[in-house]
């Protein structure tokens, strides 16, 4: 996580502080990252908004750090209100100025103290070209993949362009957020790790999202499923199911089990959200639930080297431009 949330959420009290950097080694450039050290956001330099949304009460940004080089990614959400934050804002002075009333109705604006008004930022830094049509606003695209334009088209482009798996290694290896880790199973073939997503601080419920990492190399997604590998799908959703009723009394009846079809990142991981949650990427053109993946191939091995899978693209991708050129997919033309 690039940024504490109190000192996010503390915009009047942002200290002028040089961004120390660090050198990472999954950057194309191998160029230096502000995360290392980011105390503030006060050098961040705004180019432009790469999307907003009201209903997630989101804003993308994407600029650059002062006196750094590489672009950057900077993403402020709005937290959700839990009933403990709520009952510290009642309880604190809170001006509230009034808008308007009509009869019994009435509208207001409440100012609230820094410490009930955080916002979560996620720094992206070196940020790619790739991450930035990631987080940008585009018009998306339905593709049908058969096995064969998963051969022919899909697998070449992720094994020319996909984003670097470096923090999952780190997660694997221990190197970063070790003390997020929820569960963990050393098995080489059937292990994981199970840590709260870049997404969730980890502790309201109301937006609970967790992955599950695959210790096992090489499976790329989805698509590689086949059933050798139903112990390692039924490994992880015994024990991170336990796991997460343990850790937050979150039932399993509660929880979405799901992977993503693209995945932005090849190398296999389950998402665990709260079923209320609307997390991005949940609906039917992304989702694939762990139980139904689990069921197609206790039917049949190969389910998923044999299926025609849909996916959905954005017109800026460089994947989309690839089944652009076979004229499989078009533009759209306003
Ligand atoms: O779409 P896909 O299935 O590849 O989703 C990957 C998930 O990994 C997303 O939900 C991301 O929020 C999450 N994620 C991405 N990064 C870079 C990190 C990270 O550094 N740490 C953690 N904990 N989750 C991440």
């Amino acid at each position: 996580m690039a940024l504490s949330s109190s000192s996010a959420g503390n915009n009047e009290t942002l200290e002028i502080t040089s961004p120390k950097r660090r050198k990472v080694s999954d950057s194309d450039d191998s160029v230096l990252t502000v995360n290392s050290d980011l105390k503030d956001l006060s050098h961040f330099e705004f180019d432009r908004i790469l999307s907003d949304s009201s209903e997630r009460k989101s804003i993308c940004l994407y600029g650059s750090f002062r006196n750094t080089s590489g672009k950057a990614i900077v993403l402020l959400e709005k937290k959700p209100f839990d009933e403990e934050n709520v009952k510290g804002l009642l309880k604190n002075t809170c001006p509230v100025s009034q808008q308007f009333f009509n009869d019994i109705y009435g509208n207001y604006f409440c100012k609230a103290d820094a410490d009930f008004n955080e916002i979560k930022a996620t720094v992206i830094h070196p940020a790619t070209e790739k991450h930035v049509k990631k987080y940008e606003a585009q018009i998306h695209h339905l593709i049908e993949e058969t096995p064969n334009l998963y051969e022919t088209i899909t697998l070449p482009f992720i094994q020319k362009e996909q984003f670097n798996l470096q923090w999952i290694t780190n997660i694997l290896e221990h190197k970063s957020e070790t003390d997020r880790i929820v569960c963990e199973d050393t098995d080489p073939e059937t292990g994981f790790v199970l840590l709260p997503d870049l997404k969730w601080d980890g502790k309201q419920i109301e937006n609970l999202y967790l992955i599950a990492i695959v210790r096992k190399q090489g499976i790329l997604s989805l698509r590689d499923l086949r059933g050798c590998h139903l112990d390692l799908l039924q490994n992880i959703s015994k024990k991170c199911v336990k796991a997460i009723e343990e850790k937050y009394r979150f039932p399993k009846s509660r929880l979405r089990i799901y992977f993503h079809y693209q995945p932005s990142f090849y190398h296999l991981h389950v998402h665990f959200t709260n079923v209320d949650y609307h997390a991005p990427g949940i609906h039917a053109e992304k989702s694939h639930l762990l139980q139904s993946v689990i069921s197609n191939i206790e039917l049949m091995d190969d389910y998923y080297k044999k299926a025609n899978l849909m996916f959905c693209v954005k017109e800026g991708d460089n994947l989309f431009k690839e089944y652009e050129e076979k004229g499989l997919v078009k533009k759209c033309v306003t």
